[in-house]
């Protein structure tokens, strides 16, 4: 990139304004979002998981961002005035919690992620951006949304959407697409019955990540529009980007990895039991696909304040060791080995046990002689001693939550009945 287009793209980013959606339910999630929102789920050991969406503003250049709530919005409050309070507001820099309006009726309260958008237009306008960044606050990846305004500002589009290649069995589950050279996208369908694979790909299709850069006067129109529909869910894949092809321009961005533009990016939505588990230990990988250990595009959050983790070597030949893990600040690991496992802030396992493929997120204490594989154990557990976890199924279905791939969810309200 010449000096000339990085200043093109920084004049971009600051004419932005990020609305990040973090209001939906997460239901797949089971007992993991029971109290909190999926955006609010802990991640990786220090994060949640919408740090990773609003890292990627902030190392974009968008320093101006909405986040949306709606179910469960207590979870985000905290998190985000605790850790994402280091924006300069006197740089017109924010993150503000828009909280979904409360109306009398509950049903018209939960609408589509579009009405969410619709309710909040006086804050669009009152910071009069060029563009808006519609953003969802559940996706675990790194991107530089500034490549994804210059592909908007250079083919003229009114929206872009961005867009990965998925697996043909997979993409009934998302937007499908289909774009001609140009990247112009000529059909879109909201999670199609059959997807049309890519030409040339028959086991693969074009599926929208649900992001969107839109060229701020066209998404008010379109929001306006749309919200004089009785029968539209009010929803952006379902409503307002089918209705936008036949309005305006509509471009696809396809995602490219930071450091490589010629391969796809990590990217993950991490909606599943199973999906949550395995994203979360691939990081224990040795050279893992989503690198946290890259000064280039830090993944900021709420910085707890706790002392460093600790081993202890408690009984003869009892030594407390963790192995192609990462143990997080705060965690006392004493006379325990655990394996392939992710220990969340102030963790504590104690002398005998065994811990393998395991997420232990923040708070949890483990007893004496326990063995624990496959596992998720949710914030502030207490496991008693001589617990077996991951080895019975049948037990573990009749105690615990066990999913299809086989993980054992424990929250604390199982532990308790
Ligand atoms: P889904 O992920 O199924 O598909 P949806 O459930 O509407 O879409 O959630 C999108 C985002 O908005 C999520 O981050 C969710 O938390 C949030 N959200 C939902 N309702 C909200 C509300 N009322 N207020 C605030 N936030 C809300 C979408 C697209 C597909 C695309 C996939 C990619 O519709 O086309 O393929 O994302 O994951
Ligand atoms: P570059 O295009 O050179 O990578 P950036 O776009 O990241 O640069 O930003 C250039 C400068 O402008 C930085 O000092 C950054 O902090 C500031 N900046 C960028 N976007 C915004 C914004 N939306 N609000 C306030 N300052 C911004």
């Amino acid at each position: 990139m010449t000096a000339g287009d990085t200043r093109f793209v920084s004049r971009l980013t600051r004419e932005t304004l990020a609305l990040v959606m973090a209001g939906g339910r997460g239901s797949r999630l089971m007992q993991l979002t029971s109290a909190r929102a999926k955006p609010a789920v802990p991640f990786g050991g220090k994060f949640r998981i919408i740090d990773f969406t609003l890292s990627n503003c902030i190392n974009s250049g968008i320093r101006r961002i909405g986040v949306l709530t709606q179910y469960k919005s207590q979870s985000l409050i905290r998190p985000l005035q605790t850790g994402w309070s280091f924006l300069r507001g006197q740089f017109g820099e924010f993150v503000e919690l828009l909280p979904a309006e409360q109306r009398s009726e509950i049903a018209s309260w939960y609408s589509g992620t579009a009405d969410a958008v619709y309710q909040n237009l006086e804050f669009i306008k009152e910071h009069q951006p060029a563009y808006v960044l519609v953003l969802a606050g559940d996706h675990v990846y790194k991107m530089d949304y500034g490549r994804m305004l210059a592909h908007h500002a250079s083919t003229g589009a009114m929206l872009t959407v961005g867009c990965l290649e998925v697996p043909l069995d997979e993409a009934r589950s998302f937007g499908v697409m289909q774009i001609d050279n140009s990247t112009r996208v000529l059909r879109f369908d909201e999670k199609p019955k059959h997807p049309e694979p890519l030409p040339g790909k028959p086991d693969r299709a074009l599926a929208s990540m649900g992001i969107y850069v839109f060229d701020a006067l066209f998404l008010l129109r379109r929001l306006m529009a749309d919200a004089g529909v009785a029968e539209s869910s009010h929803d952006f894949g379902k409503d307002i980007v089918p209705n936008a092809i036949k309005e305006g321009s509509v471009y696809a961005y396809p995602f490219t990895d930071l450091y490589d533009s010629r391969k796809q990016g990590y990217w993950r939505d991490v909606g599943t039991i199973d999906a949550y588990w395995q994203a979360n230990l691939e990081l224990v990988d040795v050279q893992p696909e989503l690198n946290l250990y890259d000064n280039d595009w830090p993944i900021w959050t709420h910085q707890l304040q706790a002392p460093p983790a600790k081993f202890v070597f408690d009984e003869p030949n009892r030594r407390g060791s963790a192995i192609d893990s990462m143990v997080a600040g705060g965690c006392i690991v004493s006379g325990a080995q655990v394996i392939r496992s992710v220990l969340f802030s102030n963790v504590r396992v104690e002398s005998g046990s065994h811990v393998e493929k395991t997420l232990l997120l923040p708070n949890v204490t483990v007893g004496r002689n326990c063995r624990i594989r496959n596992a998720i154990i949710d914030e502030g557990c207490v496991i008693p001693d001589d617990t077996v976890i991951g080895e019975n199924p049948e037990r573990d279905r009749k105690l615990f939550h066990l999913s299809e791939g086989g993980v054992t969810l424990v929250t604390r309200e199982m532990l308790l009945s």
